[in-house]
């Protein structure tokens, strides 16, 4: 351990330990705009300056580790100062139009300029009002309100290993940027939204698309309903001061009510579809002896990134579209004609912990029913929005059920929202279904938790089933580059484009890190637990589906509504 003072308190802290980290341990803030608890230390902002004795001049306490003795002061003169004017001249260059900005409230640049109650600038005002990028359908880039602290390259470099977007120029003209400043929809962006979620300002937010839920809801004609994915429950209570991981699907539903939704359903169904149609391909893979490994299919940000940077592995993507999808062909079908409306009057509306989930609900191909599978796809940060404009305090309101018929789920559903979630669902139907036996314990432990690689040798009736779960871009590179060179080998893995599966989304509320990942993972699991039916082919509805509309599964209905196909 290592002894040091922090403004005159004594704090014993491990080696490596930053001051900023050190400080945070004892109750100091320093401010920060560059540093993220995820990422490595980049020092760029500048505006975490401290007093060190003994030290020259001020020192970054983002990156400045302590040692044996150091006396720290937080709060000097000079130290203040400095924060000051490094905060003045980055205001300087910020348009500051903070009432009508997306992260009005949730901007560490508005909470440092309110704390240091900056009233005047001393400086000139030098911000630009640039155009903004709206060409991708699930990401906004608006450079005028960018700081350049570099979180969002990050995150896209190292953790997503896309590289979509990198420090560019130099002096003045330094700036975050695209290749050769191409809009985003002309660059290897995958849409996983890792960005807006790391950035401290409004720089990079998603593709609202509040006001077509508005407009189809105040349609008497339109019959509106609406789904909810799976890692939403565990994350919209933090929109409204909860604690991180609160599980609040019972008041989800009612607000959802309260919006004015026709219906309110689950994905989590039709993640329960997806694992009778995914498991049954996989079946029929072992088979006819491949092509292996099977990879999910069901995380867009993943697909994208497939089709993008490894084109040769199309085939190994199982066929099968995601449950969000699954659901939208369904809504036109199966339940419009039980309900007897005609699908042009059917308006579907997913809430999903994802942006790429909008990139992926628009793709040409999704609309097997003849009309659009999916009409509108809202971010949790999105329906957290529509939430407060109507009054409705979700700490408050009473907790309800989701509507039948795709309202009755499994926990091998809800699990879906995590990293390892639909190996475990598969695995839980898949060696039934083999074996026909009951499997005596449903936890498959060592494919859950955060870590970014995790593996498994399954016996299945003497078959030996190698699988793998990657979350996060970079590990999924990882993985699949040594499938590429021979190294390794599995027959079936799951991928999940954001760090801890959908919990982790890029859509997810601000303050998504993996401290808060974790706390949503044990929800998730903690509803599981609790479900009556914990595998989807005990789910009676999905038996039921089966029996009325699509036949069997791999039939030729499920083929046409619930897979797809790829693009180069
Ligand atoms: Fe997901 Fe999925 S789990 S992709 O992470 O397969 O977004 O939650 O809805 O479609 O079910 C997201 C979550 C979600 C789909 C399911
Ligand atoms: Fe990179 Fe994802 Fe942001 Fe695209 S959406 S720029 S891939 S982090």
């Amino acid at each position: 351990m290592i002894n040091l003072s922090i403004n005159n308190i004594p704090v014993s802290v491990e080696e490596g330990t930053t001051i900023l980290q050190a400080a945070k341990m004892i109750g100091v803030e320093i401010p920060t705009l560059c540093y993220h608890e995820d990422q490595s230390v980049k020092a760029n902002c500048r505006i975490c300056l401290v007093e060190v004795k003994g030290a020259k001049g001020l020192l970054t306490a983002c990156s400045t580790k302590v040692f044996e003795g150091m006396e720290v002061f937080t709060n000097t003169r000079a130290a203040r100062d400095a924060r000051k004017t490094v905060l003045e001249l980055i205001l300087a260059s910020h348009p500051m139009d903070c009432l009508k900005c997306i992260r009005n409230q949730k901007c560490e640049l508005q909470k440092y300029a309110a704390e240091f109650f900056i009233e005047e600038l001393p400086f000139e005002r030098t911000y630009q009002i640039l155009p903004k990028d709206e060409s991708s359908p699930s990401i906004v880039k608006d450079l005028s309100k960018c700081i350049k602290c570099g979180r969002c390259v990050e995150v896209c470099q190292s953790i997503q290993s896309v590289g979509a977007i990198s420090y560019s120029h130099r002096s003045d003209e330094y700036r975050i940027a695209t290749l050769f400043e191409l809009p985003l929809n002309e660059t290897v962006c995958v849409y996983c939204g890792q960005c807006s979620l790391a950035c401290p300002v409004g720089a990079i937010y998603e593709k609202s698309e509040i006001e077509k839920v508005w407009k189809a809801l105040g349609d008497p004609e339109m019959h509106v309903v609406v789904q909810t994915a799976p890692a939403v429950r565990v994350s919209l209570g933090e929109e409204f001061g909860m604690e991180p991981g609160s599980i609040v699907t019972g008041q989800m539903v009612t607000a959802l009510r309260m919006l004015g939704f026709d219906r309110v359903f689950d994905t989590d169904f039709t993640a329960d579809l997806t694992i009778i149609e995914e498991g049954n391909e996989f079946l029929q893979r072992l088979k006819n002896g491949g092509p292996f490994p099977m990879f999910t299919s069901c995380s867009p940000g993943w697909v994208n990134f497939v089709e993008t940077f490894y084109p040769e592995f199309m085939a190994n993507l199982s066929t099968c579209k995601s449950p969000q999808q699954m659901f939208g062909a369904l809504a036109k079908t199966y339940y419009a004609q039980k309900m007897g409306i005609s699908p042009d009057k059917i308006f579907v509306v997913s809430v999903m912990p994802c942006t790429a989930k909008k990139y992926e609900s628009a793709r040409e191909e999704m609309n097997s029913s003849g009309f659009r599978d999916v009409d509108v796809v809202l971010t949790t940060r999105e329906l957290a929005r529509m939430i407060r404009e109507s009054g409705i305090d979700l700490k408050k309101i009473v907790e309800s059920e989701f509507d039948a018929p795709f309202g009755i789920t499994s926990g091998a559903g809800v699990i879906f929202g995590a990293s390892g979630g639909v190996m475990e669902a598969a695995l839980r139907t898949v060696y039934e279904v083999v074996t026909q036996r009951e499997l005596g314990k449903l936890d498959f432990e060592d494919v859950r938790g955060l870590d970014g690689i995790k593996e498994a040798v399954i016996n299945i009736d003497g078959l030996e089933v190698k699988i793998a779960v990657a979350n996060s871009l970079s590990n999924a590179r990882h993985l699949v580059d040594k499938i590429k060179s021979g190294e390794r080998e599995y027959h079936f893995i799951e991928v999940m484009c954001c760090p801890g599966g959908c919990i982790g989304g890029g859509g997810q509320p601000i303050g998504t890190v993996n401290r808060v990942r974790n706390e949503r993972i044990k929800s998730i699991y903690e509803v599981d637990a609790n479900m009556p039916i914990r595998q989807s082919h005990k789910n009676p509805v999905i038996k039921q589906l089966y029996d009325e509309f699509l036949e069997k599964p791999l039939g030729e209905r499920s083929h046409h509504l619930l897979h797809t196909h790829y693009r180069a």
